[in-house]
C-alpha cells in the first residue's frame, strides 16, 4: 500500500490509489495523446514513482485548475477558469531562436511526440504564499535547448507568452507590460527539474493553467513559471521580466523561493497549502535545496532575490 495520497482523473479527489490505478490512467494518458498509436512503447518512467516527486499530498484538482493567476484572464483568481476558453491552443508553434545555430519553430504537436512525457510530482509555490502540489506531465527543456545548439555566448534563455488580445483580454488592459516575459539563467534553464509542461492530472493542461505549454520551474516563486509559451531565445544579457518591470524592488529576476528573504510587503516564512487549514513553513528553494543550492555557490541570496 502506497503511502503517498493520490490523484486519478474523474475523482481528483480520491485517495490512496493503487499502482496499478495510476499505471492505467498514466497509460491512457499516453493514448491519449497518440503516443501508443504511434506504436511507442510506455516509458518506463511514466509507470513508477519519479526520482523528481514529493511525497506530499497532492493538491485536489479542482483547486489547481481553478484558483490561478493568469493575468491575461484578469486579476481576480477565478476569471482564468471563466474566461479562457477563448485561448485557441491548436495549432500553436513555439520559436527557439536568439544566439544558436540551429534555430527552429517547433509546431506543439512535433514538440510533444519528440520529447517523451513523464508526470512530475512537483510543489508549487506562489509569492503570495500559497502553494499547490500537482502531478504535471512534460518533458524536461534541457534536451530541446541543446537541439538549438546554444552559442557559447548564450547565458541566459527569455521566454514569451501569446500576445494576441483577441484570445487573452486582459492583453488590453495596462496591469502588466504585454507579452508577458520570462527568463532563467542558461544552467537554470537545463537544470533537470526545468520543465516544458503540456499536462496535469494525466489529462492535457487546461487553458488556465498555460496551455497548450508551459514552464514549470518548481524552486522558483511561480510567477517564473511562465505560461502559454510562443518564443524562447538564447541571449546574452539578462532578459526583462514582467515582475520585475512592474515592480523591480519587489520581485527580482532570481526568484528563488526563500523563507528568510522576505517581500517588502508580507513575509515569506510561512504557505497556505491550498485545501489545508494550518499554515506550513515554506522551506528554502522550495524543498529543491539539495537538487539546486549549488547553481547558487558564493551568490548573495539577499541580493540576488
Ligand atoms: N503568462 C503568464 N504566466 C504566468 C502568470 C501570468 O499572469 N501570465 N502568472 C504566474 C503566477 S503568479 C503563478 S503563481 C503561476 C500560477 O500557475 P497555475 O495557475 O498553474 O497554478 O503562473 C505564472 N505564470
Ligand atoms: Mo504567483
Amino acid at each position: 500500500m502506497s503511502r503517498r495520497r493520490d490523484w486519478h482523473p474523474g475523482d481528483v479527489s480520491a485517495s490512496d490509489v493503487t499502482p496499478e490505478r495510476v499505471y492505467l490512467n498514466r497509460a491512457q494518458f499516453l493514448k491519449a495523446m497518440g503516443l501508443a498509436a504511434a506504436g511507442l512503447s510506455l516509458p518506463g518512467r511514466l509507470l513508477a514513482k519519479s526520482p523528481f516527486d514529493t511525497s506530499e499530498t497532492v493538491t485536489p484538482y479542482d483547486y489547481v485548475s481553478t484558483y490561478n493567476n493568469f493575468y491575461e484572464f484578469g486579476t481576480e483568481k477565478d476569471l482564468p477558469a471563466k474566461r479562457a476558453s477563448t485561448l485557441k491552443p491548436r495549432p500553436w508553434t513555439v520559436e527557439i531562436g536568439g544566439l544558436c545555430d540551429k534555430p527552429k519553430i517547433w509546431d506543439v504537436e512535433s514538440l510533444i511526440k519528440k520529447f517523451p512525457a513523464e508526470e512530475r510530482i512537483y510543489r508549487h509555490r506562489c509569492v503570495e504564499a500559497w502553494s499547490i502540489v500537482v502531478p504535471w506531465l512534460g518533458f524536461p527543456l534541457a534536451p530541446l535547448l541543446k537541439a538549438a545548439e546554444p552559442k557559447a555566448s548564450a547565458k541566459f534563455v527569455a521566454l514569451q507568452t501569446l500576445m494576441d488580445p483577441k484570445q487573452m483580454p486582459g492583453e488590453k488592459t495596462d496591469v502588466l507590460a504585454w507579452p508577458y516575459v520570462e527568463g532563467l539563467r542558461l544552467d537554470e534553464a537545463l537544470h533537470p527539474l526545468t520543465m516544458l509542461t503540456h499536462g496535469m492530472y494525466g489529462k492535457p493542461l487546461p487553458n488556465q493553467n498555460g496551455a497548450p505549454l508551459r514552464l514549470t520551474v518548481p524552486w522558483k516563486y511561480g510567477f517564473k513559471s511562465i505560461k502559454s509559451v510562443v518564443k524562447i531565445a538564447f541571449t546574452a544579457g539578462m532578459p526583462p521580466t514582467a515582475w520585475n518591470k512592474a515592480a523591480p524592488e519587489e520581485y527580482g529576476f532570481y526568484s528563488n523561493v526563500n523563507p528568510s528573504v522576505d517581500h517588502p510587503r508580507w513575509s515569506q516564512k510561512k504557505e497556505r497549502r491550498l485545501g489545508e487549514l494550518f499554515k506550513r513553513k515554506t522551506l528554502m528553494f522550495n524543498g529543491y535545496e539539495d537538487q539546486v543550492a549549488g547553481l547558487y555557490k558564493g551568490m548573495d541570496l539577499q541580493k540576488w532575490f
